[in-house]
């Protein structure tokens, strides 16, 4: 079954971005319950930042699951990545997404390598051997260390305007044959994809394997249907590939946090049920 999710931005210092709710944890599980989303996808400060036992408690009350949680504050909040020349940042980047790993796990939820690969020039211009290095032995440690906690690791490719390393979903061929661990998947960001794509249905048929969970927004980044990506033939490539994970609405809040969020569970209900 493929499940609805609907991002919360818990980052106080954050205000702007592709997050359809905003700060108040417990407002905002209540209305994701309200509208009948089935889990949320959470971003926040770090692995530690929320207190498990409330959160496992707030969850059940609203009969929601934790769909992913978001790596990113770690290069927004402290400017590491993966694939840092400085050996002592690329550290601080493992640790750090170590962390969000093992609170992702404590829910059942993968954890999300986007911009925290940070920029190695494997999907377009040159390939930046020490980056490209870096980035597979980081995925290692942390594709390893997921599979111990019983989740998989999603790996993001990003557009080009964001990341010259991972661009596209075909580019994961390019690396998974240079990595040891077997757990990571890809996330299908369906705005980063119809910059990059030739296809995105095409790319679903041809990947779907290795799809872990995908991110629902339209061309634009607002919410689906907001925007001019063609959803049928994505939505029937997904239903092809007998995809089972999240549709997880990472979209900018337009007009405003509760309309996307109808917005997103309409969409998805004419899609997905
Ligand atoms: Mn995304």
């Amino acid at each position: 079954m493929i499940r609805s999710a609907v991002t919360i931005n818990l980052v106080d210092t954050m205000s702007s971005g592709p997050w359809i709710y905003w700060h108040d944890l417990e407002g905002s599980l209540r209305k994701a319950a309200e509208l009948g989303f089935d889990g949320v996808e959470l971003f926040t400060r770090s692995g530690n930042d929320l207190d498990i036992e409330h959160l496992r408690q707030r969850l059940d009350h609203y009969g929601l699951l934790v769909a992913a949680v978001g790596t990113g504050a770690g290069k927004v909040l402290h400017g590491l990545t993966l694939t840092d020349p400085d050996p002592e940042i690329r550290k601080k980047a493992i640790s750090f997404i170590s962390d969000m790993i093992s609170f992702g796990a404590k829910f059942g939820a993968p954890a999300i390598i986007g911009s925290m690969q940070g920029s190695f020039g494997l999907g377009t211009g040159p390939r930046l051997e020490h980056g490209f290095q870096h980035f597979c032995e980081g995925l290692d440690i942390l594709g390893e260390q997921a599979k111990e906690e019983g989740v998989f690791l999603l790996v993001e490719p990003l557009n080009r305007y964001e990341t010259s390393g991972f661009n596209y979903v075909f580019a994961f061929d390019n690396f998974q044959p240079y990595l040891k661990t077997r757990n990571v998947k890809v996330l299908a960001d369906l705005f980063h994809m119809n910059i990059e794509e030739e296809n995105l249905a095409q790319a679903v048929l041809d990947y779907g394997k290795h799809i872990g969970h995908v991110h629902f927004a339209d061309s634009n980044r607002r919410p689906m249907g907001l925007g001019h990506t063609d959803m049928t033939p994505i939505a029937e490539a997904l239903k092809e590939i007998g995809y089972s994970g999240y549709v997880s609405a990472e979209a900018f809040p337009y007009p405003n946090p509760e309309a996307a969020a109808e917005q997103t569970i309409r969409e998805f209900r004419k899609y997905f049920r």
